[in-house]
């Protein structure tokens, strides 16, 4: 199996995330952020993750992961999901868009490599959410909205297995969504919320963004 990806998106994060949680090899091929002809040839938009199996192409990150959960009989995402738990990222929502994309056109991601690619994606993005320098210049009233909110998601974590006790989509969305957070210098992640994302990113095989924080 193959899987289409960019590195910095969280959709992505989601469809690799079951590879790692299930332990199943899959070969992951970063496209170039411009490159429109491949993911349209292959599902008819401009638009990754795409899972490839047995030469059929697959969109939508939570198709591809009941796909592949379900593919052995063995499905991992087992547990309930909490609706406090979708309810905390989407009340996050605005600030984190504002705080994760200018970072994200800032970061040396490989679907970046080329200043095309890069280009493309900061005059897309601009053209939602308006100019990043803007966004950077709220910076700080964003992490102080954002530290609050990582503290009310301390006491929602069951457990740094999984959000809610057992493996659900719940964890599916909410470590993509901090794994993104992690690209952000300087907020105050509380011991249970850090032990999540640390313990995740080991289950998933999929690294945090710390290192290239800004
Ligand atoms: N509904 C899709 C959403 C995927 C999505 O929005 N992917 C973004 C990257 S984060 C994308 O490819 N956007 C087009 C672009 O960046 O040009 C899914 O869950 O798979």
């Amino acid at each position: 199996m193959k899987l289409y990806i960019y590195d910095h998106c969280p959709f992505c994060v989601k469809a690799r995330m079951i590879f790692g949680l299930k332990n199943l090899p899959v070969t992951e091929v970063v496209l170039l952020n411009d490159d429109v002809q491949t993911p349209m040839r292959m599902i008819g938009q401009k638009m990754v993750p795409i899972l490839e199996h047995d030469g059929r192409f697959m969109g939508e990150s939570m198709d591809i992961i009941a796909h592949v959960d379900a593919m052995d009989g063995h499905p991992v995402l087992t547990g309930p999901t909490r609706p406090g738990i979708g309810q905390w990222m989407r009340d996050g929502q605005q600030a984190y868009i504002r705080l994760i994309l200018p970072r994200f056109a800032a970061a040396p991601f490989a679907e970046f490599a080329t200043t095309g690619a890069r280009l493309y994606f900061i005059e897309n993005k601009e053209a939602m959410i308006g100019p990043f320098g803007t966004c950077l210049a709220e910076s700080d009233t964003l992490r102080t909205s954002t530290n609050t909110a990582l503290d009310q998601l301390a006491s929602l974590i069951k457990s740094p297995q999984a959000v809610n006790g057992t493996l659900s989509t719940d964890d599916i969305h909410l470590f993509a969504h901090l794994r993104s957070l992690t690209l952000v210098a300087g907020l105050d992640w509380p011991a249970p919320v850090r032990a999540y994302c640390q313990h995740m990113s080991q289950a998933t095989g999929i690294p945090l963004l710390d290192h290239m924080a800004g």
